[in-house]
């Protein structure tokens, strides 16, 4: 062969089905210990840290959360995030997206904590995340005001493998020309049962519809109440 030609190597074997075996065994041990497991995917800045700070100060002590978090360098969200729930930063060195290695081994500091929720923030990025299973019960991709609704069909893979999309920092739509159902529409034509969500961290909006749909796929998904949880809770600022 000569040193421009091209050769063709067909690999008969699925090079990806060890990963998927491995979220899938991780996602197993989740269901069993009784933590729902949720992977946050968005652009940089479309306002993950502060929707995980403003959850966990609305649930209190009611529903157990963690999270591990995700950046290319610092733990700065980690530091925020602390004085609301336990938080561990995973720093990637400069990889775009987390890797379940790496969640794996966050998880493993924790491994006697009993959460009821473990959420994973992972690095700002509406592109690489979506393509790697870190072994989540549920996938929600948040789309900020400022990025435009027509954000939803230039970035299909992100809204395609999520359950949920959160329109956030609704706020701010009396200044931009964002239309909350056109992003809607757009994320539906591409993943038709997404469940949107609009909100706004800062002022409350939409916060309690997301508390309840965290709520529901934790029943769905793991099938227990958490522990703290009465029996008629609904949830209450
Ligand atoms: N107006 C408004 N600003 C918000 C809201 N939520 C977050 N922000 C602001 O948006 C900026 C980015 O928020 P972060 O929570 O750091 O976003 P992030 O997605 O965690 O960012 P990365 O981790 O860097 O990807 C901050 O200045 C927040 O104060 C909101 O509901 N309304
Ligand atoms: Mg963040």
């Amino acid at each position: 062969m000569t040193s421009n030609e091209t050769r063709v190597i067909t690999i008969e074997r699925d090079v990806t089905a060890t990963a998927r075996m491995d979220a899938a065994r991780f996602r197993e041990t989740m269901t069993a210990r009784g933590t729902l497991v949720v992977n946050l995917l968005s652009s940089p800045g479309s306002g993950k840290t502060t929707l995980l700070a403003e959850t966990a100060r609305f649930w209190g002590d009611q529903i157990r959360c963690g999270v591990l978090v995700g950046d290319i360098a610092t733990d700065r969200d980690a530091q925020r995030l602390a004085p609301w729930l336990p938080a561990i930063q995973l720093t990637t060195g400069g990889a775009c997206h987390l890797s379940l290695a790496l969640v794996q081994q966050g998880w493993q500091q924790w491994e006697e904590l009993p959460l009821d929720i473990l959420f994973i923030e992972n690095v700002g990025n509406l592109v690489c995340p979506s393509s790697h299973d870190l072994g989540e019960h549920v996938r929600v991709v948040l789309l900020a005001t400022t990025e435009g609704d027509d954000k939803p069909a230039k970035y299909p893979k992100a809204f395609r493998t999520s359950d949920g999309l959160l329109i956030t920092k609704t706020d701010l739509l009396p200044y931009l020309p964002f239309d909350v159902d056109v992003a809607a529409q757009d994320a539906r034509e591409i993943r038709p049962d997404i469940e949107v969500i609009a909100l706004s961290a800062l002022q409350g909006q939409g916060l309690a519809q997301w508390c309840q749909f965290l709520q529901e796929q934790r029943r769905r998904h793991v099938g227990r109440r958490p522990a703290n949880e009465s029996a008629d809770s609904t949830v209450n600022r």
